[in-house]
């Protein structure tokens, strides 16, 4: 049987991604940094949570960010306020980063800086919840955020990314009283399509449940690196 000529252009694109991606891994792994992926459905709150984790963690990782955005460089400005370098990537109508726009932006950030030096690679990509879980960048790990505000049935709706997910935030914690969601639900939504990723309810407004997030960052990358100690 004959394949739609666009699902069979949609897995070349998909398959050429993929190549690329691995090709992005391989130089963060020779670079000895974690790259982190960071997605959810625009003002989840990945911006915000970025600002607390970057100025919280600055002494304990070298860090830097490529920020996709379609078309403002907001967020880029407000985490370079931070203190961090921070590449903007403009992806125009592209509804996500793809592994090709992460590879220009990568060899910008080695205008300003040396990769090797970094511990952490942040990539926030551009608000959607579906086209990014589809798209890998060469990340080593995707981190998901759902807010409270968003509704319970959206790990059931948009099930790929969830699925994706090494974690998901459940973000804006702190409106809960005002609000007709049970977190419990979502949660038991999220590890309904994957039973395996981490779950933490986060405010980064009031700053509940990001010792718990940090904790799982320094778990991530001690679990890397004694990776390569075997692999080398
Ligand atoms: N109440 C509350 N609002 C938040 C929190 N985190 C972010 N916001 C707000 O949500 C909106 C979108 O946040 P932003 O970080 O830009 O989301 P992004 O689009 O995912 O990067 C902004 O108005 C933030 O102030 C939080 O923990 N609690
Ligand atoms: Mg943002």
């Amino acid at each position: 049987m004959h394949m739609p000529l666009e699902d069979s252009l949609g897995l070349n694109l998909l398959a050429a991604n993929q190549h690329r991606a691995e090709h992005n891994r391989a130089h963060f792994d020779a670079w000895d940094l974690l790259c982190l992926n960071v997605m959810s459905s625009p003002g989840a709150g990945k911006t915000s949570l970025l600002e607390r984790t970057l100025s919280q963690l600055a002494d304990d990782f070298a860090m830097a960010v490529l920020e996709g955005d379609m078309t403002t460089q907001l967020d880029a400005e407000r985490l370079e306020a931070v203190g961090v370098p921070v590449v903007p990537i403009t992806t125009g109508r592209a509804c996500h980063l793809d592994a090709a726009m992460v590879s220009g932006g990568l060899r910008l950030l080695q205008q300003r800086l040396d990769p090797a030096d970094l511990d952490l690679l942040w990539v926030e990509n551009v608000g959607n919840l579906v086209c990014p879980a589809e798209f890998e960048v060469g990340e080593h790990r995707k981190v998901a955020l759902l807010s409270v505000t968003e509704g319970d049935d959206k790990p059931l709706k948009y099930p790929v990314m969830f699925r994706e997910a090494d974690c998901v935030l459940i973000t804006k914690v702190d409106l809960l009283p005002y609000l007709p969601v049970d977190v419990e639900r979502i949660a038991a939504h999220i590890h309904q399509v994957n039973p395996h990723c981490s779950v933490i309810q986060v405010s980064a407004s009031r700053g509940d449940g990001l010792d718990a997030w940090h904790d799982w960052l320094r778990q991530q990358r001690t679990a890397q690196q004694s990776r390569s100690l075997v692999v080398a």
